[in-house]
């Protein structure tokens, strides 16, 4: 007997969903079945205004045309190529398109199919690039608390969230971790960077003499942390991170799966903050979240280490089937062409001020401990139930889906970071939406 005998068409049980409260999702299934532009429509027939592009993807909204389109074109043209000793033209135009986006010196890229793959990938290439300098003694990475990396071993090991490692033996050894920058009891209410904690930073010197120098590879950290609750960086914290690292010849690596690609009203949290990383690590918003892709964005330091040795020779031995793939190329061509026709890769900074204003008009609210904001990201943090964390915040997403927009909680954190191509009306919605759910929970 074959085992689809044993299951209805549409049984949920096979389906072993991701980072999901299996059972209880099973029990009370939330469908999309399709969507355009802010909204999605649910199995029954409702719309759901998208407050959190997808999970942090979206960010030219849903079922943009000439992403589709681009697809599609792609899709009947060349659907494969060979990913090793092999190329097509869109992954060489989609570099140079990245390229030219990106801060000043970041002139290399490596692609991915995902912001763990392109974690792993940078932090791979931190190592490899000490080693091919004859330093090779630089082993050890540093990460931060409450940091999120992905979910493959490099990331979850520099990662910071305990759920996400304590499973997990041993993880990476050599990996030490900054402190996290949050600061609820000085900082709290702050709009934009908030101002205590700057010298959190000095926490990296620390551990440089802890270890020395000649023992770390590199530091990767979040410009603003983004699933663990919306953590967003004291002015100047990010500048000294990157002071310190070059001092000691550590690799400064910025994790933007969520801050790239306009979420900060600029093209990257680089460019926000003034400060240019060594490595840049994204996925996410690169094509939309339509296809998989990622990618990590290096200096010509880097990339110009690697190019010695004999020209017949592989210079660094890492890649996957699918790096650079054709399709999610075209996508991410369309893509970045339609977050430039429509300026989506800075709309954030204006439309992220009337953001910040209507989300700080919750304060007051019942059960709100916080309210933080950086370009069209925000965050509300909410008092816990006494003896169970997570369930306030969760009551307020599933009641939130219920009457018609999706925000994302991690803990008892609500966090909202709408598509790029949000209207005022549609910020309105959301916020006086989330006031009426915050009324209404225990
Ligand atoms: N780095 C960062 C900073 C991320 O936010 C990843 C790496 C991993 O990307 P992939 O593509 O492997 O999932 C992420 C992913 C949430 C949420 O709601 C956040 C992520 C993924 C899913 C949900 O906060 N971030």
């Amino acid at each position: 007997m074959s085992n689809s005998a044993n299951v209805t068409p549409n049984d949920l049980s096979a389906f072993w969903m991701p980072f999901t409260s299996n059972r209880q999702f099973k029990k009370a299934p939330r469908m999309f079945v399709a969507a355009k532009d802010m909204h999605y429509t649910t199995s029954d027939g409702r719309q759901v205004l998208d407050g959190t592009a997808g999970l942090w993807c979206c960010n030219a909204g849903h079922c943009r045309p000439k992403i589709t389109e681009a697809i599609q074109k792609q899709a009947a043209e060349l659907d494969y190529a060979p990913a090793f000793q092999m190329g097509h033209p869109k992954a060489f135009e989609l570099a140079n398109r990245l390229v030219d986006i990106a801060p000043e010196g970041l002139n290399h890229v490596l692609f991915t199919n995902s912001g763990s793959e392109s974690v792993e990938t940078a932090l791979k290439l931190a190592l490899a690039y000490h080693k091919v300098r004859g330093e090779g003694s630089r082993t050890r990475l540093i990460g931060r608390e409450r940091a999120y990396h992905g979910v493959n071993f490099g990331g979850i090991s520099v990662g910071g969230i305990v759920t996400n490692r304590k499973m997990f033996g041993t993880l990476l050894a050599g990996v030490d971790h900054m402190p996290h920058t949050h600061n609820l009891s000085k900082n709290a209410f702050s709009k934009g960077p908030p101002e205590y904690g700057t010298e959190l930073a000095d926490e990296l010197e620390r551990i440089v003499t802890l270890h020395d120098a000649s023992t770390i590879a590199a530091v990767i950290v979040e410009p603003v942390a983004g699933s663990t609750g919306v953590l967003i960086p004291p002015m100047g914290y990010l500048k000294r991170l990157r002071e310190i690292t070059k001092k000691h010849g550590i690799l400064l690596i910025f994790d933007e799966v969520i801050t790239g690609f306009g979420r900060l009203g600029t093209p990257f949290g680089a460019d926000y903050f003034g400060v240019t990383p060594d490595m840049m690590v994204t996925a996410k918003g690169l094509t939309n979240g339509v296809i998989p892709m990622g990618a990590v964005l290096v200096s010509s330091e880097i990339h110009d280490t690697f190019m010695t040795g004999p020209e017949h020779m592989i210079e660094f031995f890492h890649g996957y089937t699918y790096s650079g793939n054709p399709i999610a190329s075209a996508a991410g061509l369309a893509t970045l062409e339609t977050y430039r026709e429509e300026g989506l890769l800075t709309r954030g900074k204006e439309m992220g001020e009337y953001f910040g204003e209507a989300l700080h008009s919750l304060k007051g609210e019942p059960h709100v401990i916080d309210i933080r904001n950086i370009g069209l990201v925000g965050a509300v943090e909410l008092e816990p139930i006494a003896g169970s964390p997570t369930k306030r915040a969760f009551s307020a997403f599933v009641k939130g889906f219920e009457s018609g927009f999706l925000v994302r909680t991690t803990g008892d954190i609500i966090a909202m970071s709408p598509p790029l191509i949000v209207e005022k009306h549609h910020i309105d919605e959301l916020i006086e939406g989330l006031r009426k759910v915050l009324k209404a929970i225990d």
